[in-house]
Formats: C-alpha cells, sequence, structure tokens
C-alpha cells in the first residue's frame, strides 16, 4: 500500500482563498434544503444500533430483489427495462428493438442468490431471442459493459457455452469501432448488422471501459483481437496525456485531438476509464496497466484532491494548467472511494467514501450530484445509482471493517423507505422534495449492481469466491463465481 505523501494532497492556498470567499456568499444565501454537507455530522444513529445479523439483511436484500425482478417479470418480461410505476416497459438501446437488457443484467445476480428456477428462464430467454446483429447503431460502451459483460458472467456462473458463442458473436459485431479508427480509440456507436461506425468523440469512459469484457473473451476465445483492440484504445489516450499527467474528457477519435475539458476523474463521462486500468491490471496482471493507473492517480490525487472540513473531495481542472474549473461532484463518482482504495491509496479511499456518508447522513437517499464548494445540491435526482454501495462493497472487502457494513445497510434502508413501489423499484425526480418525489424507470444496472453489492456483503454466497472475485463497472462478476 502507498501512504499518500503530505504534499499530494496540498491544496493550493490562493485558491482556497477564493474558494472560501465565495463559499460564504453562497452559504448566505442558498435555500438550506439544497445545501450539502459541509462538514462531517454526527454519527448517524443507524450507525450506533446495533445491525440485524448479516442473514437477516441478506434475506431481506433478496427479498427486495425479487420484488423488483418479479415486477420486471409481470410488466416487461423481455423488453429492456421496466416502468414499475405505470407498469409499461423502456426500450434503452433503440426505440422499437429490446435486447432483454434487464435479463442480461440480472442473471449472474439470480445466480448468486440461488434463484435457479429464474437463471434458467433468463439464460433460455437469452439464447432463443438475444439477436446480436440487429440493424440498428447500438452504443458500444454501453453494450459492452451491460451485453458483453452480463453474457460473459452469465457464462462463468451457468457454464452454458451458448451464452459464450452469443457473447463472441456481439463482440465481433462492435469491433469495428475500434478497428475502423484511425487511432485505435473507438468510435461511439456501430450498426450491429452493417458494421457502418458513428460518433466520432467519445469521452474516456467510453475509450477504456471495454477491456476488462475483450481482455476475459480473448481469454476464453484464445483470440487475442479483443484485447489488443483495447489496449490500443487505452494506449492512444495516454499517448495524448498532458504535462500534468492529466487527461482531458472527449478526444477526437479521427484527428485524436481532445475536444473538451468539461470534466474530470472521478466524475463521469471519464468515471470508469480510471477503475479498468486497475482492475485490468487485477484480472490480467499486466503491468503496463498498472503503471498507466498509477501515473493518472498520482495526477489527480496532486492536482485535484480538496481537503474541506475534514472531508476530500476532486476538483475539476484544466489539464494542462491545473486551473480549477469546477467543483461539482456527481454520485457517479462515488466509486473513486473503492478504487483508490483497491489501487493502494488506501486513506484517501477511505476519506472520499466519508464525504459521501456525510450527505447519506443530510438526506433520505443520495441526490445525484452536489457542488462541494457552493455546498448545493446540483441534481437532486436519484437514478437508484450503486455507486456509493460499490464502494461499501469494496472497503469491507478490503478492510474488515464493520462501519462499511453499517452504511451500506443504511443506504440499504434509505431506497427501501423511499424508491420502493408497487412494481418494483424506482428512481426518484426530487429526492428534496415533501414527500419525495418519484419517476418511473427500474434501469437495468440496478439488477446487476446494487442489490447484489449489498447480497454479497452480508450473505455467506457458497456461489462467490470472495476473496478472488473480480466485478465490473456494471457489477458483473468476470472472476470468482463458483460453480455449484
Ligand atoms: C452503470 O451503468 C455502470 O456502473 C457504469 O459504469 C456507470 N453508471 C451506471 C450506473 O450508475
Amino acid at each position: 500500500m502507498r501512504p499518500l505523501s503530505p504534499a499530494a494532497l496540498r491544496a493550493r492556498l490562493p485558491r482556497r482563498a477564493v474558494l472560501g470567499a465565495a463559499a460564504a456568499t453562497t452559504l448566505a444565501t442558498a435555500t438550506p434544503a439544497r445545501r450539502a454537507a459541509a462538514a462531517p455530522p454526527p454519527t448517524a444513529a443507524t450507525d450506533r444500533a446495533a445491525l440485524p445479523s448479516d442473514a437477516t439483511i441478506a434475506r431481506q436484500v433478496r427479498a427486495e430483489f425479487q420484488h423488483s425482478w418479479e415486477g420486471y417479470k409481470r410488466a416487461a418480461w423481455g423488453y429492456d427495462e421496466v416502468r414499475p410505476v405505470s407498469g409499461r416497459h423502456n426500450d434503452f438501446f433503440l426505440r422499437g428493438r429490446s435486447f432483454g437488457l434487464s435479463i442480461v443484467e440480472a442473471l449472474d445476480t439470480l445466480y448468486v442468490m440461488q434463484l435457479d428456477a429464474e437463471v434458467k428462464r433468463s439464460a433460455d430467454w437469452i439464447e432463443k431471442h438475444l439477436d446480436p446483429a440487429v440493424d440498428g447503431d447500438i452504443h458500444v460502451f454501453e453494450a459492452v459493459i451491460r451485453l458483453v459483460g452480463g453474457l460473459l458472467a452469465g457464462h462463468l456462473c451457468t457454464g452454458r457455452p451458448k451464452l459464450l458463442k452469443r457473447c463472441r458473436e456481439l463482440t465481433d459485431r462492435l469491433l469495428p469501432a475500434f478497428t475502423a479508427s484511425p487511432t485505435g480509440i473507438p468510435y461511439t456507436r456501430v450498426n450491429l448488422r452493417t458494421g457502418a461506425v458513428s460518433g466520432s468523440t467519445p469521452p474516456l469512459a467510453e475509450v477504456g471501459s471495454n477491456i476488462l469484457e475483450f481482455g476475459l473473451l480473448s481469454q476464453l476465445t484464445g483470440d487475442g483481437r479483443y484485447y489488443d483492440a483495447a489496449k490500443g484504445a487505452y494506449r492512444a489516450v495516454l499517448e495524448r496525456r498532458s504535462s500534468l499527467d492529466l487527461l482531458g474528457t472527449t478526444i477526437d477519435v479521427e484527428t485524436g485531438r481532445w475536444v473538451d475539458y468539461t470534466s474530470s476523474a472521478p466524475n463521469p463521462p471519464v468515471d470508469s476509464f480510471y477503475e479498468y486500468l486497475w482492475a485490468g491490471w487485477e484480472l490480467f496482471g499486466d503491468p503496463e496497466l498498472r503503471d498507466w493507473y498509477r501515473l493518472l492517480t498520482d495526477a489527480v490525487l496532486r492536482e485535484q484532491a480538496e481537503r474541506r472540513d475534514g472531508l476530500l473531495w476532486f476538483n475539476q481542472v484544466d489539464p494542462d494548467t491545473g486551473e480549477l474549473l469546477g467543483t461539482g461532484q456527481s454520485e457517479l463518482g462515488a466509486f473513486y472511494a473503492g478504487l483508490l482504495a483497491r489501487g493502494g491509496d488506501r486513506a484517501a479511499g477511505e476519506d472520499y467514501y466519508r464525504s459521501w456518508t456525510a450527505l447519506l447522513d443530510r438526506y433520505p437517499v443520495l441526490p445525484e450530484g452536489v457542488d462541494f464548494d457552493a455546498e448545493e445540491v446540483t441534481s437532486a435526482r436519484n437514478d437508484l445509482r450503486p455507486e456509493y454501495v460499490n464502494s461499501s462493497f469494496d472497503l469491507w472487502r478490503l478492510t474488515g471493517n464493520a462501519t462499511y457494513k453499517r452504511s451500506a445497510y443504511r443506504y440499504f434502508q434509505g431506497l427501501r423507505g423511499h424508491l420502493r413501489v408497487s412494481g418494483g423499484y424506482t428512481v426518484a425526480a426530487d429526492v428534496l422534495a415533501k414527500p419525495m418525489r418519484l419517476g418511473d424507470l427500474t434501469p437495468g444496472y440496478w439488477f446487476a449492481e446494487n442489490p447484489k453489492y449489498l447480497y454479497l456483503m452480508f450473505a455467506d454466497s457458497p456461489r462467490f469466491d470472495r476473496r478472488r472475485g473480480l466485478l465490473s463497472t456494471e457489477g458483473k462478476i468476470l472472476r470468482g463465481a463458483v460453480r455449484r
């Protein structure tokens, strides 16, 4: 483990003073209800109270997963996503075409929860109905993390060869996004039937978040083309880093020039670009991925980390000059707490987790966006995101500290208390409204992520190797599924 040097986290004094003045003005005028946590609040009562036993919590989580799964089956079976309030369904990739996304997302969660009749029903559906040659422009990144990853995980869990075959067919049809690119940086979209590519300015998450799925497919098939394509995309971006070892946000596939710098790590849309470097090292032992992760992470910690009232946040900065561009923080970035710890920066990871836990102390469920400088909620939605509890899971696995179970349980209680509806679980349109204003969607990733992280923390599942297990950015079990 590499401890953070004090210099790495030293805030730049002039900038701080300016931010401090701005914060004072904003605080005086901000609507109190929209203010984000400034200082660590007292530990929430639920953190001090005794938790139910692990087995009880695992049963509760499994029951809630089943509740949402039954809701999906009842109203939207075979469609991508369910709208659990209206009982309608949602197409995720293409209007009027369905990939049964929630089924693919749920497959390995059903498996670790030992819902075997549902595993069979789902795998049968996929083998019969999932068409990897649809005539339509598919979002490559979403197809990789959700469908390719889901099929791989489903294959590893069940051993069914057809799932791997379908996975390979689909990936072969996605591959032109990489091979047609003059830089090796993938186009955003590809027509699965014709191979025509489009979308030439992907954000970084879309450029990097495929090496786990592609690399595993290379291992399982002995065909190195997938890993090489994914690694080539990483290399093309690393070659274009700034003199501060920072990266931009979106990049031009054809010219290799940066398009904008509007968002920096760990925020979207760059987030999992960093995650897959470290996870790629963990899964494949490729030292170049580890070294790239270290280089970029050192720069993020040195140039972007900001300590505020005992909490740790990350500034948005210009990659060339380090100049401050923003202080917004997306809930999607909460995954970074676990990643930092996994990558050797455990203290920083635990501190960043506490920053998000401080928000969980203030709000019944986490809002989508906050600005830590203005101390405001910038997006009051909640999209049933898994990133906070993803970090609970990572940090608990790494440290064994019960505090992560407590905060994960509190997160679970928040969801169960506010986002449960008769048709399953739904997103919220405004978590600050009283009563909370709900939306009408169970995103596909819900079936892959939130309940799985919770379940694997509390259930002693015989089907998951907690020590070796490795999950993708979409919560797919890419290593550590135990077949029994
Ligand atoms: C998921 O699709 C994945 O976790 C992805 O990496 C980013 N965000 C969503 C869920 O928030």
